[in-house]
C-alpha cells in the first residue's frame, strides 16, 4: 500500500486530494497545525475525515516535519500548505514568505534528510505569471509576480526545481490556475459571489460588494486539478506542468452567470467597493495546459457553467440549512 503525506490537508485541495488518494487505495496522512477551533470541516464535507490520519505539525517548524515524515513513511508528499489568500499577503508579507516560501524549503530539507526517494509535489501557481508576458501562459512564459504571495510561491517553485537539479530528488511543480469548488474559502471571489447570490436569493442580503470586476481568470474545478497533482508524481520524470482549462472569464462574467442561475440580474446587486481592490492587480490569466494533456493525459471534466451551478446550488443548500 502506498503512503502519502499532505501538508495543507484541511484546505480545499487537501480535502479533494485526500478523497482521490483514498479511492486509489493509499494510506493518507496529513500535517495539521494547532488552531483554537477545529479545521476539519472540509474533510467532513467530503466524508473522508475518519479515513485520514492527522499528524501535529506546521511547515514553519522543521522538527515537526521530520517527525511527520518518520511516522508516515510516505512514498509521496504533496506540499499544499500556504497562506494562500493573495489579498492578505500585503498585510502579512513576512508570514506569507515564511509559510508559503520557506515552508516548502523545510519540507524539501526534511525529505533530503529522512528519505530522498520520496516524491514531492509543490503547489505552484499561475499568480507567478502575474503581469503576464504572453497569452496564453505555458511552462515557458516568463514570471512577473505581483504580490508578496506570488513572490513567495516563486521562491518555493525555484527551490523545487533546484532540489531536483542539486540533489536528484523527484520534485514536481504544478503551476495551477484558479480552481474552485463548494468548499473554496469564502474570501475568494468565486465563493464570495456564490455565497452572496444564495444570501440575496433568500432575502438575507440585498447587495454584494466586490473589487475589480474586470479581472480575468481561468477557473476550473478543484476535483479535476488534484488528479493532475497525482498524475505528475506517477510520471517517469519530474517536471513542471501548467494546469488550466484554457478559457478565461472576468469576475463580472462569473457574477452574471451565478446570479442568472437563480433568475436574478447581477447588475441590480453588485456594487464596486475600493476596499477590495489590490495594491497591484493581476489583470488577466489564461492557461495553456498542452503539456499536461499530452504527457499526463490530463483533461478537465467540469466547465465554467457547471462549476458555477455546482457552487451556487451548494450555497443555496447551506443557507437554507443555516436558516432552519
Ligand atoms: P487553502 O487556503 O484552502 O488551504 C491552505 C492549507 O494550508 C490549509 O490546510 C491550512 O491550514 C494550511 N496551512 C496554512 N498555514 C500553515 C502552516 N504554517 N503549516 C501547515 N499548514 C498550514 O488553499 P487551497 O486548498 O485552495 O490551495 C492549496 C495550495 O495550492 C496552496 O498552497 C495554494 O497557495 C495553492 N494554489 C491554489 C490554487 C487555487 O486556485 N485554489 C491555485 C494555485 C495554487 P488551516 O486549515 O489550519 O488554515
Ligand atoms: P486569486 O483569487 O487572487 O486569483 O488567487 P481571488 O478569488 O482572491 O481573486 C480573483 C480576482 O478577483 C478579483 N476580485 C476579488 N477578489 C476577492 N477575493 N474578493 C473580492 O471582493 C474581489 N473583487 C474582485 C481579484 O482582484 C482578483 O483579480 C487564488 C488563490 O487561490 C491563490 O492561492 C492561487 O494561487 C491563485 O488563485 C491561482
Amino acid at each position: 500500500m502506498k503512503h502519502a503525506l499532505i501538508t495543507g490537508i484541511t484546505g480545499q485541495d487537501g480535502a479533494y486530494l485526500s478523497k482521490l488518494l483514498l479511492s486509489k487505495g493509499y494510506k493518507v496522512y496529513g500535517v495539521d497545525r494547532r488552531t483554537s477551533l477545529a479545521t476539519t470541516d472540509r474533510l467532513h464535507y467530503l466524508a473522508v475525515v475518519d479515513d485520514v490520519t492527522l499528524l501535529d505539525g506546521d511547515v514553519t517548524d522543521q522538527g515537526s516535519l521530520v517527525r511527520a515524515l518518520r511516522t508516515a513513511e510516505p512514498d509521496e508528499i504533496y506540499n499544499l500548505a500556504a497562506q494562500s489568500f493573495v489579498g492578505a499577503s500585503w498585510q502579512q508579507p513576512a508570514l506569507t514568505a515564511e509559510v508559503t516560501g520557506v515552508g516548502a524549503v523545510n519540507v524539501l530539507e526534511a525529505i533530503r534528510h529522512v528519505n530522498p526517494k520520496i516524491r514531492f509535489y509543490q503547489a505552484s501557481t499561475s499568480e507567478m505569471f502575474g503581469l503576464a508576458q504572453e497569452e496564453p501562459q505555458s511552462e515557458t512564459t516568463p514570471f512577473h509576480p505581483r504580490s508578496p504571495y506570488a513572490v513567495s510561491k516563486l521562491m518555493a517553485h525555484w527551490m523545487t526545481v533546484n532540489y531536483r537539479e542539486s540533489f536528484g530528488l523527484f520534485t514536481c511543480a504544478g503551476i495551477l490556475f484558479n480552481h474552485e469548488s463548494p468548499i473554496r474559502g469564502i474570501e475568494f471571489v468565486t465563493r464570495k459571489i456564490t455565497d452572496g447570490v444564495a444570501r440575496i436569493k433568500h432575502g438575507l442580503a440585498n447587495e454584494l460588494r466586490l473589487g475589480n470586476l474586470e479581472a480575468k481568470r481561468d477557473w476550473g474545478f478543484a476535483g479535476d486539478y488534484v488528479e493532475a497533482m497525482w498524475l505528475m508524481l506517477q510520471a517517469n520524470e519530474p517536471r513542471e506542468y501548467v494546469v488550466a482549462t484554457g478559457r478565461t472569464s472576468s469576475v463580472g462574467d462569473f457574477c452574471r452567470m451565478a446570479f442568472a442561475h437563480v433568475g436574478l440580474n447581477w447588475r441590480d446587486y453588485v456594487r464596486v467597493d475600493q476596499q477590495f481592490a489590490r495594491p497591484a492587480e493581476v489583470p488577466a490569466l489564461w492557461g495553456n495546459a498542452t503539456r499536461a494533456k499530452v504527457e499526463l493525459g490530463w483533461e478537465p471534466t467540469v466547465n465554467l457553467e457547471e462549476l458555477v451551478a455546482m457552487m451556487v446550488e451548494a450555497d443555496l443548500k447551506r443557507v437554507t440549512e443555516e436558516r432552519r
